[in-house]
């Protein structure tokens, strides 16, 4: 962190249907009329052998012109049959490849590669060999944890009545999102203005009197409203708490556990290397960047709870047991400089270990919002790490003037965040890579961005680049969920 003196974060939305598989968008209506119709032939030629019939009716030589009528109907007929198979084969053909090899209607399965419906996703049964179709049909809304499941029906989130939901059922979901059950914390629920969404899904009646098996899917149905408009609110990990005022000024020694809880730090040969933030008991968001050199888990120690790399050195840490860089990691440009670290054991959380939230869906955080960077990085440009560690009060900045002539010239992707000040003097530095960029919203901190990289630190012009977190969310609750 130097301590003397680099947006809009277009914020990760989940989209409109579950990340991160996203096909076409459905549209029930206009989808009937592109598939080719059969075209409707008569099967039988009938007005042909009639024609026939009443010429030849009466005749002397009645019963040998029949005969020889009829066996000169016969390739007609035989003709007429042929030409409709085959129309209809290609008929058949033609809409086999429409729905299954476009797959225009539907979505694809990830290993099987097979087509499976629009509404077959989130509709409670695995219809994909990796259950890929059941497994992002939950999140959260908005800074008050709103609970949101994908409709099957409609293609769109939507909030979930609170009638007859339990902690079972609440448990059952926050695990389905890839968080761990011994991280849950409650259920709650809060009032939506009447006709605030337009439908609601709702518990079944015959809950909880189910066998308690399935998806927590399988036991919702859409319903128009919500009784006592009162939705579900969840929280599956308690995240984002601190003591933390935001009256503070920029580059300063921090002296409490409790203010920066998630940050810890990443060691390797008995030397801090990086930053991270704890998201779950067992899960730390840092950069990719961080592990290019050092990729095995056993090459990495993890530190949570110290206000000192002195102190760290009497402690041992914690082991890890995965490291994920995200596969779209480009080192020459920095894009999607992120990686998730799963620990060997779940840290045991308190007021000086915890976790910060990944931002909900529906929220937006853009220019200039007052953040947070820390970490234990060099106080100055080459300089050592620091031995205690630093925060800092930092602007988001625009990605457009990030992206200026005299700023980063283009070199701004949409999975990064510039934050800091463009007069210089307060910014990340080497060392603090991997850490936390958070803002404080509704009393709750969330993680705005993992430090990745700038030019220099503290320059003019030159403001610290972080992960855009909100751009990473599909990806990372893909991988909490695989390894759940
Ligand atoms: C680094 O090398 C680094 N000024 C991190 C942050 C910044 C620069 C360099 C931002 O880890």
């Amino acid at each position: 962190m130097h301590n003397n003196t680099s947006h809009i974060n277009y914020g990760f939305q989940h989209e409109d249907r579950p990340p991160p598989y996203n096909p076409p968008p459905y549209t029930p209506n206009s989808s009937q009329g592109v598939y080719p119709t059969v075209p409707q032939y008569p099967t039988t030629p009938q007005t042909h052998i009639n024609t026939h019939h009443t010429a030849t009716a009466g005749h002397p030589h009645s019963n040998m012109a029949r005969k020889a009528a009829r066996r000169n109907q016969w390739p007609c007929i035989a003709a007429v049959v042929i030409f409709t198979l085959v129309l209809l084969g290609t008929a058949a053909v033609l809409i086999w490849y429409f729905v299954f090899e476009t797959c225009a209607t539907g979505r694809r399965c990830e290993e099987s590669g097979s087509c499976i419906s629009s509404w077959q996703w989130c509709d409670g049964q695995r219809d994909c060999p990796g259950g890929e179709d059941e497994s992002q049909c939950f999140r959260l809304f908005g800074s008050d944890f709103q609970l949101q499941s994908f409709s099957p029906k409609d293609q769109t989130w939507k909030p979930v009545c609170s009638l007859r939901w339990d902690n079972t059922i609440g448990r059952k979901a926050c695990s389905e999102m890839g968080y761990d059950r011994a991280d849950y914390v409650k259920s709650g629920q809060v009032n939506l203005a009447s006709g605030a969404s337009e439908g609601y899904m709702m518990l079944n009646t015959d809950y909880p009197n189910v066998i308690p098996s399935g998806l927590a899917h399988s036991y919702l149905s859409e319903s128009a409203f919500c009784p006592f408009d009162s939705v579900v609110t969840l929280r599956c990990v308690d995240c984002g708490k601190s003591t933390a005022r935001t009256r503070i000024v920029g580059g300063d020694v921090v002296t409490s556990r409790t203010r920066w809880p998630w940050q810890v730090s990443l060691q390797s040969g008995g030397f801090h290397m990086c930053g991270g933030s704890i998201i779950g008991s067992s899960w730390i968001v840092s950069a990719a960047h961080c592990f290019q050199e050092r990729p095995r888990p056993s090459q990495w120690r993890v530190y949570a709870g110290y206000l000192t790399l002195t102190e760290m050195m009497f402690a041992s840490g914690n082991a890890v047991s995965r490291i994920i860089p995200h596969p779209g990691f480009d080192s020459s440009t920095n894009d999607n400089d992120i990686a998730l670290m799963k620990l060997s054991t779940s840290l045991q959380l308190s007021s000086s270990i915890g976790p910060v939230c990944l931002p909900n869906a529906g929220l937006y955080f853009s220019a200039p919002r007052e953040s947070f960077i820390t970490g234990f990085g060099a106080l100055s440009s080459q300089g050592p790490a620091s031995n205690e560690l630093q925060e800092a009060r930092v602007s988001l900045i625009d990605r457009s003037v990030c992206n200026g002539r005299l700023v980063y010239n283009g070199q701004i992707t949409n999975t990064m965040i510039c934050a800091g000040k463009l007069q210089g003097g307060v910014d990340s530095c080497q060392g603090d890579s991997g850490g936390p960029l958070v803002t404080q919203e509704n009393s709750v901190w969330w993680l705005v961005g993992d430090t990745s990289w700038g030019i220099g630190c503290a320059l003019r012009n030159k403001p610290g680049v972080y992960g855009n977190v909100t751009a990473f969310l599909p990806w990372i609750y893909e991988q909490l969920q695989k390894n759940n």
